[in-house]
């Protein structure tokens, strides 16, 4: 039974009961359809409908999303609870979204737990609120409000939602509240439909398109709702939900839709294989070495998490940098209102930075964070293998290094794992779990009990030059600087990036991290670099110019005063000047031809990644490149990208590429078999 009903007096209870999160599909649909029926043939005074577990609804079933609809569809059985003659009071606790918040405007009357949410995550997964969500909402709180509410996908707390009249009071026994509205009060609040619809106020909506299209460029759907928001509030209310669901219904099966239900589904399928043993340390107090950019980040992520963070540093230089960076951290939360005073307290009270390593003598995980430097860690490791207890994980946030090599100094190497956050650590939510050659099913399981618990996805990789993300990373830098040098400008190809999909291009994105991260692992991979490979010299021009990035006011691009981004003559010249020392015949490359380059380069070595196992699956490709590198997330991620492609004509193009430079662009053997059986990159790479 997916909702259940009961009468007690004149009052019907019915409550969804569709674990895990109440999604709203067929059966519900039928449940609430039948509860309708039931309250009008009990003649009720009123039906108060709750979620069961703590949680309303958290919308339609998106799973249903890839077959044909079924009846009874949603708009008609919201219609049916609308129109009764019995009303109907929706008792929120958790979170109505969706199709569950679009149940809560159905109803009569809205009253909402304190720490519940409410609201419209539609565009998130690339379809519009479907079930009179873009009529009945902007008749409720007003046409700005609603615009902002749909189009940015951001669930309201309680407080917010009562401001602006979406729900008719906040109370924590909201079933009861419920239950105390007098009849005749009820009996006189009009329903949602019939409030008149707002007055159509044109420059508003000229400036969320504006700055949709600024925020979400690419992304349909949220540019499909205001569009449906502005007709249908011109048409009789009846005739509206006709426009909403002909749009909701082209947006569920399109190619965006599909490839954020993808990443929605990939992100919560990011589990712990079921092949490893799932045993871990438990969690309570964690050492951080290292308390710089990194590392403080990662401590702030530490102790949001409710855990005991000790930040440990070489020197009293390092213990007040660390204790600057965190407090500094914690500042900016407060500011920015994501925790109050009292949290903020409580967060400084579990932190400590020290030299002394003997304070961590209880911690059962350390999390190396030092300079980028295999002796420095060797020996971090050595300090970290005394102080800690016997069964503690220690794990390794390097980027590049080999995580063998770092474990070898360990008497047991079993111990030790790589945890890859991503900057700002306490932001991304991607952490790469680095499997060494003898880390035990409890390290890796510990990695993933920690991404758990700061709610990050986990994702598993085995060891190389780089992991997963770096190594794509790599390889699209190496593509850019080709394109660069052989006839592009950074701004051309940023350009061409940004429109795909990215936030910036990868020259900009260097300006932001510094070139001489870059510079360093260049000069690292000098002793191994493949002789055969074309090596493009300009980065390293801009480091003798001291062009470093922002940091030193000017990188790719100058930013004079340390304002915006300005183009940059003289990076253009010296591209010129190194393609003319280097003899080359410069090309106007199209934003096309760019894209496809970078783009081909990454899928190839991407499959490459999977033929080594060092990725276990394409959809953790997926993941990695949407969460940690700024891959379009509408996109579905790389893999799932390049499936959209199909494999015979990335191949065709590869081939194409390879007669200019057969080392760069050597195509992965599995790729070409996907291409010979025509088979999906995704389907072929599903293991987990
Ligand atoms: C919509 O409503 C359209 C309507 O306007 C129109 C209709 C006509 N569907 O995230 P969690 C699963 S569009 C199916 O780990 P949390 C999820 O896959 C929808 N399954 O838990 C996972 O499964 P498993 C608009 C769903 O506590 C399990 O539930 N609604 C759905 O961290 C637990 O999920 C949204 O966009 C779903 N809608 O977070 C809300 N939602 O155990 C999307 C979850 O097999 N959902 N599952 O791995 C969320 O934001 C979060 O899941 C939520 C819980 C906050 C609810």
């Amino acid at each position: 039974m997916s909702v259940t009903t009961r009468r007690e007096e004149n009052t019907g209870y019915v409550e969804i009961d569709n674990p895990p999160v109440n999604a709203v599909d067929t059966s519900v649909r039928r449940g609430l359809l039948d509860a309708v029926r039931w309250a009008e043939a009990e003649r009720l005074e009123r039906v108060i409908v709750s979620g069961k577990g703590g949680m309303f609804a958290a919308g339609a079933d998106a799973r249903e999303f890839d077959g044909e609809p079924i009846e009874p569809h949603l708009p008609d059985v919201l219609n049916a609870i609308e129109n009764s003659i019995v009303p109907w009071v929706a008792a929120i606790q958790g979170v109505a979204l969706g199709g569950g918040a679009e149940i809560a405007l159905a109803c009569r009357m809205r009253i909402m737990a304190s720490s519940a949410r409410i609201g419209f995550p539609e565009v998130t997964l690339g379809v519009i609120p479907g079930a009179g969500g873009t009529q009945r909402l902007p008749r409720l709180v007003g046409l700005a409000t609603a615009l902002d509410i749909i189009t940015s996908g951001k669930p309201l707390s309680a407080s917010t939602a009562l401001d602006t009249g979406l729900v008719h009071a906040v109370d924590d026994e909201p079933t009861d509240a419920a239950f105390m509205i007098k009849s005749e009060e009820l009996g006189c609040v009009v329903p949602v439909r019939d409030l008149p619809a707002p007055v159509i106020d044109q420059a508003t909506i000229a400036t969320v398109r504006e700055r949709v299209r600024t925020k979400s460029p690419g992304q349909v759907a949220p540019l499909r709702a205001i569009d449906v928001i502005e007709t249908g509030l011109n048409l009789a209310f009846i005739e509206s939900l006709v426009v909403e669901r002909q749009a909701f219904m082209e947006l569920r099966t399109s190619d965006q839709a599909k490839a954020l239900r993808h990443v929605f589904f990939t992100e919560r399928g990011a589990k712990l294989p079921v092949s490893i043993a799932s045993d871990t340390v438990s969690l309570a107090h964690v050492a951080v070495v290292g308390g710089g950019t990194m590392g403080s980040g990662i401590a702030y992520a530490l102790l949001n998490a409710s855990l005991q963070v000790t930040v440990l540093e070489h020197d009293a230089a390092g213990v007040e940098r660390a204790r600057k960076n965190v407090a500094s951290i914690i500042a900016a939360s407060l500011a920015r209102g994501l925790i109050d005073e009292p949290a903020a307290a409580e967060r400084r009270a579990r932190f400590i930075a020290t030299t002394d390593y003997s304070r961590v003598a209880d911690a059962t995980l350390a999390i190396e964070a030092a300079f980028e430097s295999l002796a420095v860690k060797r020996d971090v490791f050595a300090e970290l293998e005394n102080a800690l207890p016997k069964e503690a994980i220690l794990s390794s946030n390097t980027s590049y290094l080999d995580l063998n090599e770092i474990a070898s100094v360990v008497a047991d190497p079993s111990r030790v794992v790589g945890l890859h956050f991503f900057a700002p650590a306490h932001i991304m939510k991607l952490l790469e779990i680095v499997r060494g050659e003898h880390t035990s099913d409890t390290a890796l399981a510990t990695g993933f009990l920690l991404a758990k618990q700061l709610r990050k996805v986990p994702v598993v990789v085995g060891v190389c030059d780089g992991f997963v993300g770096n190594r794509i990373l790599a390889r699209y830098r190496e593509a850019a600087d080709t394109v660069l040098m052989d006839g592009s400008t950074p701004w051309e190809i940023d350009e061409a990036m940004v429109e795909f999909g990215y936030a910036m291009g990868p020259y900009a994105a260097q300006d932001l991290s510094g070139l001489d991260i870059a510079h360093a692992n260049r000069r690292r991979q000098d002793a191994t670099r493949d002789p055969k490979r074309r090596y493009i010299p300009i980065a390293d021009r801009m480091i003798e110019l001291g062009k470093l990035g922002r940091k030193s006011g000017a990188g790719w691009y100058r930013y004079p005063g340390g304002g915006g981004r300005v183009d940059d003559p003289i990076v253009a010249d010296l591209a010129l000047e190194e393609a003319h020392f280097a003899g080359i015949e410069r090309v106007d490359y199209t934003a096309d031809e760019i894209r496809e380059r970078l783009l081909l380069a990454m899928i190839n070595e991407a499959t490459f990644i999977l033929q080594e196992g060092v990725a276990k699956s394409a959809s953790d490709i997926d993941l990695v490149t949407v969460l940690g590198y700024g891959f379009p997330r509408w996109r579905g991620g790389l893999m799932h990208y390049a499936d959209t492609l199909g494999a015979p004509w990335i191949v065709k193009q590869l081939e194409r590429l390879a007669v200019e430079d057969p080392v760069a662009w050597t195509i992965s053997p599995l790729l070409q078999r996907c291409a010979e059986t025509g088979s999906s990159i995704t389907e072929s790479f599903a293991q987990r």
